[in-house]
């Protein structure tokens, strides 16, 4: 398949990134410019710009053509940037404090430039380091509720909603989560990737016909429910922290989806990095857990009751209703990044840096484990306190 660029598209490179910030006006035309590429993810080009003497950064990013992961052979749209941009631009209006300041975009280049988050470390890194971020469920249990109830019918009027969810109509991107995290790893598809000695457990995940109900029922919901503007690949390594500052990078496959997404896919990243240390270090990641769930519910519940336009909201149990569906679609998704991220095409350091090879493949059984339980059990699941109660059967 081809995708449609402008005919003037072109990658950059080092030199013309600086270039392009010294033409914008971003520095002094004088100013010693370094820039590296330093882009570590599946996708994108990645420059941090650094003045020599001042020591001030940017940073300028660019979607290429096709998927950087596995190469020019994966055609892939460069409207992506524009959904980032946009995507960023939108949540900043709810928690300016938790996203990167957006400076220039150019939609034809694919281009956007942004703050500079260097002084914070991207927190799969750091958690996989064993650092500690006792911010981080705080701040994305905000950036969850805000972001997630600003953007849905509750807070919007229904023709700005339906403008919305035009502006980021994101298919190209979505069929990528379609296939890699609800399809590919439940059946025997040459994206996937896993060790040898995990091929009994996949089979038995691939023959397991009641699991993979339940797993089409969460993929049609990832398909049909058009709730609000989630993020879309809300894992640790979309997210730079500190021990006090958190910013959610990378929104690239923003669509209007299910209120759980984002929060299933945070929480299985903790999960798998649980998952990946010894039992004793494990209780920092589940108070993230239970926090980030807790304040979610807290800023969501007030911005319901302070804001929302919708005739129903204060029919007694409706706004629960939608918080129990929520946590009960997050519990599902949850068990399909994580079982996506031991087998699948993209796989997360947190498993594959584990040595030796034999307690890696003990710690991706467990893996499967959990998230096969959480997609099972997800309708009785009443609490946080109840998915720990799932990774410690699973673990013992
Ligand atoms: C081809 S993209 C593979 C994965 O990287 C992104 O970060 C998403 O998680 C996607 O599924
Ligand atoms: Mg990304």
């Amino acid at each position: 398949m081809a995708v449609a660029i402008s005919s003037i598209y072109e990658p950059l490179t080092e030199n013309k990134s600086i270039e392009l910030v010294k033409r914008l006006g971003l520095f002094d035309q004088t100013s010693q410019l370094t820039s590296k590429e330093i882009g570590d993810g599946n996708l994108n080009l990645v420059f941090h710009i650094q003045d020599a003497l001042t020591k001030k950064g940017l940073i300028v990013k660019q979607a290429l053509p096709y998927a950087k992961v596995v190469g020019e052979s994966w055609p892939l749209t460069i409207d992506r940037a524009r959904i980032e941009s946009s995507a960023l631009m939108k949540q900043a209006e709810y928690v300016p404090d938790l996203v990167p300041k957006v400076f220039y975009t150019d939609n034809t280049f694919a281009i956007t430039i942004m703050e500079d988050l260097s002084e914070l470390q991207i927190a799969r890194r750091g958690l996989i380091e064993g650092k500690s971020f006792p911010l981080l469920s705080e701040h994305i249990g905000r950036y969850l509720a805000k972001t997630l109830f600003y953007t849905s019918d509750y807070a919007l009027d229904p023709q700005e909603k339906k403008r919305l969810v035009k502006q980021f109509s994101n298919p190209e991107l979505c069929k990528i989560t379609e296939d890699l995290v609800f399809t590919d790893p439940f059946f025997d598809y040459d994206t996937n990737d896993f060790e040898e000695e995990l091929r009994p457990s996949v089979e038995k995940i691939w023959e397991d016909t009641p699991l993979k109900l339940e797993i089409a029922k969460l993929k049609r919901k990832f398909l049909t429910e058009a709730d609000t503007l989630v993020h879309g690949d809300l894992h640790t390594g979309s997210i730079f922290a500190n021990r006090t500052e958190t910013k959610v990078i990378d929104p690239e496959f923003a669509f209007y989806g299910p209120f759980g997404f984002d929060l299933g896919h945070f929480i299985a990243n903790l999960l798998l990095n649980a998952l990946s240390r010894k039992p004793e270090n494990r209780i920092e990641l589940f108070n993230h857990i239970h926090k980030t769930w807790e304040v979610f519910v807290e800023e969501f519940s007030f911005a319901w009751k302070k804001d929302s336009i919708e005739a129903y909201a204060t029919i007694p149990g409706y706004l629960d209703h939608v918080l129990e569906k929520a946590f009960e679609d997050a519990v599902g998704f949850a068990g399909c990044e994580i079982i996506r991220r031991t087998i699948g095409l993209a796989h997360v350091a947190d498993l594959d840096s584990i040595v030796p090879f034999n307690q890696r493949i003990a710690v991706k059984e467990n893996a499967l484990a959990l998230g096969s339980e959480l997609i099972r059990k997800r309708e009785t699941l009443i609490n946080t306190k109840a998915i720990i109660e799932i990774f410690t059967k699973v673990t013992s």
